[in-house]
């Protein structure tokens, strides 16, 4: 089998997030889908060993912002390759309260998905947390991040977490 095959696959990134027994947590995916129009639906697939699967699971809830152009490797960095159980990731790119209650990052954001839970497929290594749209917004008209992008122009690179990488 030639995984290489899989690095044909187009995605954008994300930043999925969510708030329970006060502890944000967010980080960042490639894997955010539209599954279904009527009703909007999306789904998300996280690494069981990330915070932010936890933190969903428990408040049954996740706000989804797709990362803009002007989002920098310090920005990818705070949101993909450290863990909210010991940093607080929204203090440096400010914090609001999405419709569903979880907290998103407005900065490097075009647009903001606020979704209940309503299913979760164990996957392996990951849960895919399906959620229904209670709100959407446009936050900006910056041009949306694709994986493409970040890999060519950012020199950005995969972590072990994330649905995509290979060693
Ligand atoms: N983690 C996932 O669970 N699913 C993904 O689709 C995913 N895609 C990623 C894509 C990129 C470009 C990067 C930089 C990271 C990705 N990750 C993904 C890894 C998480 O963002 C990373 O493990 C994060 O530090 C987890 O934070 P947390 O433990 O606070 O939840």
């Amino acid at each position: 089998m030639d995984l290489t095959a899989f690095f044909k696959m187009t995605y954008g990134l994300y930043v999925v997030s969510a708030e329970a027994d006060g502890l944000r947590a967010g980080c960042i995916i490639n894997t955010a889908v539209q599954v279904t129009a009527e009703p909007p639906r999306v789904s998300v697939a996280v690494n069981k060993d990330n915070v932010t699967a936890r933190v969903i699971a428990q408040s049954g809830a996740f706000a989804v912002t797709a990362i803009d152009k002007t989002a920098d490797m310090p920005y990818i960095g705070n949101f993909g390759f450290r863990s909210s159980d010991t940093y607080d990731k929204f203090e440096k790119y400010g914090c609001e309260t999405s419709a569903v209650g979880s907290p998103y990052a407005p900065e490097h954001a075009c647009a903001l998905i606020a979704c209940r839970l309503i299913d979760t497929v164990d996957v392996g290594t990951h849960y895919l947390f399906i959620g229904e749209a209670v709100d959407a917004q446009v936050l900006s008209d910056e041009e949306p991040l694709t994986y493409s992008y970040y890999h060519t122009v950012l020199k950005g690179k995969t972590p072990p977490k994330a649905s995509s990488y290979q060693a």
